[in-house]
């Protein structure tokens, strides 16, 4: 890759009298070498999986590539292959449909989680069954990481810059990879600028023809430029689709995945490209022909403008054409759309996006939902489904280096949609995640059981259409694991720690959205001591636990076997029959009053530090639950629009929408 093609000649001579210059300098190209988003040389590239999902399958089956296959969902398909797609089979077909314009197709039925079942699996009847089973997304998003290993493999480690977009797609940015090479090809160009000036410009490309290969080039328009010489930006993007073409290469020989690609100078465009032929193939924007290739598009069809903001933009200048946007000044933007939303949509129009790849795939928070139809009556049946969320959700945490302490949510989020499937009113209960102990599934699960609990204590809750658990307020490296040491501590230092730790247990910390003032517990008290003298109650339970046993662990232990159906209940002064209205999710004590089992809660998560440090853990060290997870939902961040009142499109993964409610 790296050896100069025998169509380059030398270069012109740096500042050579009566040579053309290139319009680029030496510090576009020191720029390139820092892979700064602002520089006119850099080289983006978007790949996204063929008919991922339906690929999946096919190699998962041992399907040859020209049979027509389509990924089911319910009576719904959510990815088509191309052979499929020949028949004029789409995701908006259903099943019954599909067959019926193509009667050899296979239909794959997603992996379901089975209420009630500890690991998903490929069922024959998952179809029928969408009133107990939740859809899984594990093959794919396992796959999803065996494709990013592979591209990550076959660039060097110290120059590459990988954005994972969504489940099949990511953004690479090779301007420092591309770089280097140019340098290798052109060691001219490491010479000092002439004068040390850096805005020199440089000798131009030393070529007559470049070797585009197998690339669908994307066409000037007219006679323009074609004839012009090529420039540095032209080689840097060759370069590049070079590199992406090997990279391609390597997906297909090592996992028998297709993919197809983009090239050009920044994410924008890149996207449109892979985007513009497929099966397979890779489309190339060379700086040149990006006014061309973008005025041909409806501007919906852009990242971020095909939500409302497009449509409202549509409905303002009475076209969905970026050719006829190109035509409306920025001062009429602006008057429409507001300052930053306008400039922000003439550069786009434009192809002007110098958004960041961003390496560190920014998980703002993870979802896992199912909506029931039927609507579910019941606290136990609610259960189930949340330790299947419990489990999909810790699974992605592991993803996201949650064990190495490397990311970790703040604040977990129940909601619950009460009534018949469709209606009714959504409750939703926020609580802070515990800093002080690592998180495992069983937390996650215990978590989201004290949020049901609250849920329903306001009475009147059942029947439930849907159910979701969400964590967010993901934080970076995590210093303030304590242990049990910390309540241990003498003095001020002591309150400090018992406060932090306390707060970070309660239900009403500063997102709860439901929560009345009232029912807020005070945070004048804490410590151990408090925890471990202070109720009768807790004393009890204790003794049915065990006095150095932590809260029990695994689905029977703490699952609806454990939720209080009302059955046994300690006696004492603080649940007196047969008040017990406020009843624990962990063990069969119920309470007086919600302050009370709130307290109580604190005590189990007293005691689990306790345990934590008796067993001298300081993480939770367990593989990835890889069989006990799915994806459902995962917010990231996205270069976008800037905020404003019409409705700036979200970056959600795709799919959500479809998979969120199995
Ligand atoms: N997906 C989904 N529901 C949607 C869109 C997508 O479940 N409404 C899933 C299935 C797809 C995968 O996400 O396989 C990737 O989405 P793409 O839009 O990239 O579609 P495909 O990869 O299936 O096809 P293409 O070849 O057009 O990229
Ligand atoms: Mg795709």
């Amino acid at each position: 890759m790296s050896s100069p093609p025998r169509f380059f000649r030398d270069s012109s001579p740096a500042g050579a009298p009566g040579y053309k210059r290139s319009q680029f300098t030496y510090r576009h190209l020191a720029q390139l070498a820092s892979s700064s988003s602002t520089c006119p040389l850099r080289v983006v590239s978007h790949i996204d999986l063929d008919c991922f999902y339906a690929q999946v399958e096919m190699v998962r089956l041992g399907i040859p590539e020209d049979k027509p296959l389509a990924v089911q969902q319910w009576q719904g398909l959510i990815a088509v292959n191309y052979p499929a797609r020949a028949f004029g089979i789409g995701r908006h077909c259903t099943v019954t449909e599909a067959r019926q314009l193509c009667p050899d197709l296979i239909a794959q039925h997603v992996a379901t989680w089975r209420e009630g079942d500890e690991n998903f699996a490929y069922r024959p009847d998952a179809a029928e069954h969408i009133a107990t089973d939740k859809v899984s997304l594990d093959p794919y998003r396992l796959e999803c990481r065996r494709i990013l290993a592979v591209i990550k493999d076959h660039l060097p480690a110290r120059l590459q810059k990988v954005e994972k977009a969504s489940i099949d797609e990511v953004f690479v940015d090779l301007s420092a990879h591309v770089y280097e090479i140019l340098l290798e090809r052109f060691p001219e160009l490491a010479r000092p600028p002439p004068y040390d000036d850096p805005s020199e410009q440089l000798p131009m490309p030393p070529l007559s023809a470049l070797d585009w290969q197998a690339d669908a080039l994307v066409d000037l328009d007219s006679e323009q430029a074609e004839l012009d010489d090529p420039d540095w930006d032209d080689v840097t993007i060759l370069i590049g689709s070079e590199i992406v073409r090997n990279v391609r290469a390597a997906i297909k020989e090592k996992l028998h995945y297709t993919c197809s690609a983009g090239v050009a100078k920044n994410k924008l465009l890149s996207k449109l490209g892979s985007a513009h032929k497929k099966p397979n193939q890779q489309t190339v924007i060379r700086n040149r022909a990006v006014q061309h290739f973008l005025s041909e598009f409806k501007f919906t069809k852009i990242r971020n403008l095909g939500g409302k903001l497009g449509e409202e933009i549509s409905r303002v200048f009475n076209t969905e054409l970026v050719s006829e946007l190109l035509s409306v000044p920025i001062e009429q933007l602006k008057s429409r759309l507001g300052d930053d939303t306008s400039v922000w949509v003439y550069n786009t129009i434009r192809g002007i996006d110098t958004s960041e790849v961003n390496p560190r795939t920014q998980i703002k928070s993870m979802l896992s939902a199912k909506s029931f139809r039927p609507s579910i009556d019941s606290r136990e049946q609610a259960t189930k489904w949340l330790r299947i969320f419990a489990a999909d959700i810790f699974s992605r945490l592991v993803e996201e280096g949650v064990l190495e302490n490397k990311r970790r949510p703040k604040s977990a989020n129940l909601h619950f949609r009460q009534g018949a499937a469709g209606g009714g009113q959504t409750r939703s209960r926020q609580m802070s995640i515990p800093q002080g102990k690592p998180i495992d599934e069983e937390m996650l699960f215990e978590i989201a059981k004290t949020l049901l609990c609250q849920i329903a204590q306001e009475g009147r809750v059942w029947p439930c259409s849907n159910l979701s658990l969400s964590i967010g307020g993901f934080e970076d490296g995590i210093t303030g694991n304590m242990g049990i040491g910390a309540f241990l501590v003498k003095g001020p230092e002591a309150q400090v720690l018992k406060a932090t730790t306390r707060s970070a247990f309660e239900p009403g910390g500063a997102g709860d959205t439901v929560q009345p003032p009232e029912k807020r517990r005070r945070t004048d008290e804490g410590g151990i001591q408090r925890f471990l003298t202070k109720r009768e109650a807790n004393r009890e339970a204790d003794a049915r636990l065990g006095s150095d046993v932590a809260a029990p662990r695994g689905g029977a232990s703490s699952g609806s076997e454990h939720m209080p159906g009302v059955t046994v209940r300690p006696s004492g002064p603080h649940h007196q029959a047969p008040v017990a209205a406020h009843l624990c999710s962990r063990c069969p004590a119920g309470f007086a009053s919600p302050e009370e089992s709130r307290e109580h809660q604190d005590w189990h998560f007293a005691k689990d530090l306790h345990e934590q440090e008796r067993v001298g853990l300081a993480l939770v060290s367990r593989e990835p639950a890889a069989a006990s997870s799915s994806h459902t939902g995962t917010m990231r961040s996205a270069a976008a629009p800037p905020k404003r009142g019409v409705g700036r499109p979200k970056k959600t993964e795709r799919g959500q929408s479809k998979l969120n409610f199995g």
